[in-house]
């Protein structure tokens, strides 16, 4: 078994020890009104993406998200959070060096005693959560956890989601597509621009990710027989009815009578949270690089974390 495997499974308990942690450390975790910028790279960066939605939409205040190299240093925020497994990103230690005197920053972190952890006024550490894999998948789904938990979400509830998440049978076979497109919308676009990079990391795969109202807007010219569509949360309506024209697979456990067009998979299951969706397409990811000979543990022209000299 892979390690990528073990991690995935572990999911729920991880969800569940953040929330707690959510809970000890409320104090360090952007406060209501606060104008905050959410910072990471790579699955880190979608994450954030997920959080600044999240929080907005939760009511807390303005909240941004950047890859941290594209900060826009000339604005002023109450607090950065960054968020990085690693601690030693080459773009985040840089951020949280050059942050304007006085700006309050936090750093979501697996290892605490990371450069990242030490730069930033408070870190928040989850080591529960780190992971032995290149490809992320616990920590960051957990560091959303630990988000939704302070935003007041019952995480409980989304923990009891990933543990079906975990053992369900795939909604699709990976050896039947050539190529997948994720959709998502509000804080879902983030999860399905994450889902799409495990596919390119695990098993160097053909994947896309859009928002859902822009689907329509020239990628679903690549979308046809032998292809899947995967989205995630609210869909806009009629999408699936274009999605299902064109010949693709369409995967979306909210959509109606969704389980007659993939072959019935899970035929009258309540749908999951989206963040439960996304251990599916993580497996997916997983099982991806199986079907063609990969290792999902030895991701290609990829290390662990991006340190650059
Ligand atoms: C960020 C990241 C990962 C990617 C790979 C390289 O890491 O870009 O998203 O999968 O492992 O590093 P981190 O800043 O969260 O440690």
């Amino acid at each position: 078994m892979a390690y990528v495997d073990t991690e995935i499974t572990s999911q729920p308990d991880c969800w569940r020890q953040a929330a707690a942690l959510a809970v000890e450390r409320a104090a360090a975790l952007p406060q209501p009104g606060e104008r905050v910028a959410v910072v990471g790279c790579g699955t880190s960066w979608f994450i954030a993406m997920a959080c600044a939605a999240l929080r907005e939409q939760a009511g807390q205040g303005e909240t941004d998200a950047f890859q941290a190299s594209e900060f826009p240093t000339g604005r002023r925020y109450d607090r950065v959070m960054a968020i990085t497994r690693s601690g030693t990103t080459t773009e985040v230690v840089d951020l949280l060096t050059a942050l304007p005197t006085g700006t309050t920053s936090i750093a979501i972190v697996g290892d605490g005693d990371s450069p990242a952890a030490h730069l930033a006024t408070e870190a928040v550490a989850m080591p529960f959560a780190d992971e032995r894999s290149v490809v992320q998948t616990r920590f960051a789904t957990s560091a959303l956890a630990l988000l939704r938990a302070h935003l007041g979400e019952n995480v409980g509830a989304l923990a009891a989601d990933a543990e079906v998440a975990v053992r369900t049978p795939l909604p699709i076979d990976p050896a039947r597509i050539e190529q997948v497109t994720f959709l998502g919308r509000g804080w879902t676009v983030g999860l399905a621009y994450e889902a799409a990079l495990k596919c390119r990391e695990a098993a160097t795969f053909w994947s896309e990710a859009y928002p859902a109202m822009d689907y329509r807007h020239g990628p679903i010219s690549v979308a046809g027989p032998g292809r899947l569509v995967w989205a995630f949360g609210e869909i806009p309506p009629g999408l699936a009815e274009d999605i299902m024209a064109t010949g693709a697979a369409f995967v979306h456990s909210r959509t109606h009578g969704w389980h007659a067009m993939i072959g019935g998979w899970a035929a009258g299951r309540t749908p999951l949270d989206p963040m439960a969706d996304l251990i599916l397409a993580q497996r997916f990811a997983v099982s991806l690089a199986t079907s063609r000979g990969l290792d999902p543990d030895a991701p290609r022209h990829l290390t662990r974390s991006v340190v650059l000299t």
